[in-house]
């Protein structure tokens, strides 16, 4: 494609086409999407803008738990498809529930400024003294992630787990009627519903790593779109663009998706990046982690380099075992 041929054209002063947004219907989906709204309008003064709520297929079956679904883009092919036949111009997804490998036709236009992406303990009433490591032996704690559940299993076998399923509110309501005495959400998500006051104790990265992506969001759009693609610019945060394209490259080499424990955690120190990651077996007991550095200029080759070192650790042996697991 020329340079002349990409160079987007302003938009006319007089009629602008709104700019239409899809996004979940859930209460966490909406107050990010509104933020994305927010930041455009900032951005953009007069920038008419439309939102376009889609139930996804995670959003209908939450009776089943997420790593038997099987699916990729549980939570984000219904907005896809709506960027593809035309029906909407982007959509505002949770970086970590967006798959590494995008339909034909579309792109991730903006990482944006990441939250906290580390994980957080929250208790029932009744757990307030105790601490992950002095909770008593055989607590239950409620999480679908492979991720957390391994890691888990890992540093505190003392502890028992249990699948849940729901938006946030329903998971703490579940935490509320004792169907669990703890359970491992997101800081990220947290914060953003106003409930931080519920975090008891967050996951020190010596114990837990973060999903890919994990604290931001992704804005995904129609490759060669070049309006909106410089609507967007924008928002798109380097730090967090350089961190999220190194774990999302990791994450495409292990050719992982939500259904594997593989957890990250990203820091960029000048030029410098560093990615630590892990892969580990669903019991806990064996689990590889390391550590690559590189340049914020070529945050993929990181990403890349890392996975190669895990898989020279085992780390395909244990994955290999996991998917043939899945598909029994
Ligand atoms: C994915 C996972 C989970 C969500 C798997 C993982 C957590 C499922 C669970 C890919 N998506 O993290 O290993 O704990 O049962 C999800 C949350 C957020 C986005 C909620 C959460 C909010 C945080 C963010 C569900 N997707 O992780 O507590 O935007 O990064």
């Amino acid at each position: 494609m020329s340079e002349l041929a990409s160079t987007p054209s302003k938009p006319s002063a007089g009629i602008t086409k709104p700019v239409r947004i899809a996004s979940r219907k859930s209460e966490l989906a909406l107050v990010q999407t509104q933020w994305v709204m927010g930041q455009l309008q900032e951005h953009h003064p007069g920038l008419p803008l439309e939102l376009n709520t889609l139930s996804t297929h995670g959003d209908i079956i939450l009776d089943v738990a997420l790593a038997k679904i099987g699916d990729k883009g549980l939570f984000t092919k219904e907005l896809e498809v709506s960027l593809l036949n035309g029906s909407s111009d982007l959509a505002v997804h949770s970086l970590k529930d967006l798959p590494t490998r995008l339909p034909e036709g579309l792109v991730l236009g903006a990482i944006t400024r990441r939250e906290d992406p580390l994980d957080a303990l929250v208790v029932g009433e009744k757990f307030r003294d105790y601490r992950l490591a002095t909770l008593p032996e055989g607590t239950v704690i409620g999480t679908s992630s492979l991720r957390r559940l391994a890691q888990l299993r890992h540093a505190f076998p003392h502890l028992r787990f249990k699948d849940v399923r729901g938006n946030l509110n329903t998971r703490l309501a579940k935490l509320e009627r004792g169907e669990y005495d703890g359970l491992i959400l997101a800081v990220a998500g947290l914060k953003r519903l106003g409930k931080a006051d519920r975090i008891h104790e967050v996951l020190d990265p010596s114990v837990s790593l973060y999903a890919v992506g994990q604290g931001s969001l992704g804005i995904e759009c129609r490759q060669g779109d070049e309006r909106i693609l410089e609507l967007i610019r924008p928002l798109a945060d380097a730090e967090a663009t350089a961190r999220c394209l190194a774990e999302r490259a990791f994450l495409r080499a292990l050719e992982g998706g939500c259904q594997v424990p593989i957890g990250v955690h990203s820091q960029v120190r000048g030029e410098e990046l560093h990615l630590t990651g892990m892969v580990a077996e669903l019991d806990g007991r064996r689990l590889i982690r390391d550590t690559q550095t590189g340049s914020t200029a070529d945050p993929e080759a990181v990403g890349m380099a890392l996975a190669e070192k895990l898989k020279q650790q085992g780390a395909d042996e244990i994955l290999q075992a996991i998917f043939a697991q899945a598909r029994r």
